[in-house]
């Protein structure tokens, strides 16, 4: 059976399961062909980046106030090159851009939206530890044609009709759904596709890990201090102490805690009252793969896939993993309401 799970290839597995899926168009498939095609191109140049110059910074700084790492602008570039080509998106947004991309009217344009963030922990890329690209995929709104506005753009995640995202590390790995269930595919270089390795990935119902940068501790409000307390106390529903682990990228942190269960959390800190976390690029995609695997996702009162953006690069304190966990943060927080 083995054999026969690994020969499964993306193409395939969405042909498969999208038979169930209201977007099983071919403008669809071709978006996450795409998207999936750009995502080999990063690989490749991820996993050459300490024998050529493309590691470091650039020197400047994005939307976000932070230093730009050579190769998040080239996977910034690689997807926006590609993905405006691929004839199903109407709009993009980047973490790296300071405003959405409307499709030029030169390329075949279709009813999609997608939002990335495309080199998501680039802070740790040179001393290579894994980083990430995170999607999400909209459509736009009924009705809509023509031009796209910004408020097009600015759905709460449970209008997500995808999500994903792209771990480079020992090996490269794929993770998403189209809200028929989580699935993990592995990159086998020899033969250019992601194969099946994981299929419908379930998070355990409570975990035995906590992931959170306890540097912050000073900053963060009482519910946050206690919420940590709990895990690493003995008052909690194991009776024991949860281990410790923190990598500082948000796609391998969740990756983790997606397969071994337990919670991530990125509380909000006194000057971040809306958290570091983006919302639409960050938040809402993983929180789709989170309640799809058969966990949960809350900003420690609501949940994620509810909240509807302000703005393209609104903030959000992120609690997420387990459902017996993070449904312990949530009862802590109703506390400190
Ligand atoms: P801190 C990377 O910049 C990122 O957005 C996530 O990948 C990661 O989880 C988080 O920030 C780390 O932030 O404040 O702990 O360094």
């Amino acid at each position: 059976m083995e054999d026969e799970i690994a020969e499964v290839a993306v193409p395939a597995h969405i042909r498969l399961h999208q038979q169930k899926s209201p977007h099983s168009t071919e403008q669809y498939t071709g978006l996450l062909y795409d998207l999936i095609l750009s995502g080999k191109t990063i690989s490749r140049r991820i996993n050459k980046a300490g024998l050529l110059d493309i590691l470091g910074g650039t020197g400047e700084v994005n939307v976000q106030g932070e230093n730009v790492q050579k190769l998040d602008e080239i996977a910034n570039r690689i997807l926006i090159y590609r993905m405006e080509r691929c004839g199903a998106l109407c709009a993009m947004a980047s973490e790296e851009e300071p405003n959405f991309i409307p499709v030029s009217p030169e390329f075949p344009r279709g009813d999609y939206i997608l939002i990335f963030d495309p080199l998501d922990g680039s802070s740790n890329i040179d001393v290579n530890i894994n980083v990430g690209t995170i999607f999400s995929i909209l459509r736009r709104p009924q009705g809509t044609s023509g031009d796209v506005c910004l408020e097009d753009l600015l759905q709460a995640g449970a209008q997500q009709v995808a999500a994903g995202y792209i771990l480079y590390g020992p090996s490269t790995m794929l993770v998403f759904t189209t809200g028929q269930g989580v699935h993990g595919f592995t990159l086998d270089p020899g033969v250019g596709e992601f194969l099946l390795s994981h299929p419908d990935i379930r998070i355990p119902e409570r975990g035995k890990i906590y992931s959170v940068n306890e540097g912050y501790s000073n900053c963060w409000d009482e519910a946050a201090r206690q919420s940590v307390a709990y895990f690493k106390g003995t008052d909690n529903l194991a009776q024991a102490p949860y281990s410790s682990r923190y990598v500082g990228s948000l796609v391998a942190d969740f990756h983790r805690t997606l397969l071994y269960g337990g919670i991530y959390m990125y509380p909000p800190v006194v000057e971040k009252p809306q958290g570091k976390l983006r919302l639409m690029c960050e938040a809402a995609p993983l929180a789709f793969l989170a309640e799809q695997a058969g966990g949960l996702a809350s900003d420690g009162h609501r949940r994620i896939m509810d909240i509807v953006p302000d703005q393209l690069h609104a903030r959000t304190p992120l609690f997420i993993g387990s459902t017996q966990d993070v449904a312990a943060v949530e009862a802590i927080y109703k506390r400190y309401k």
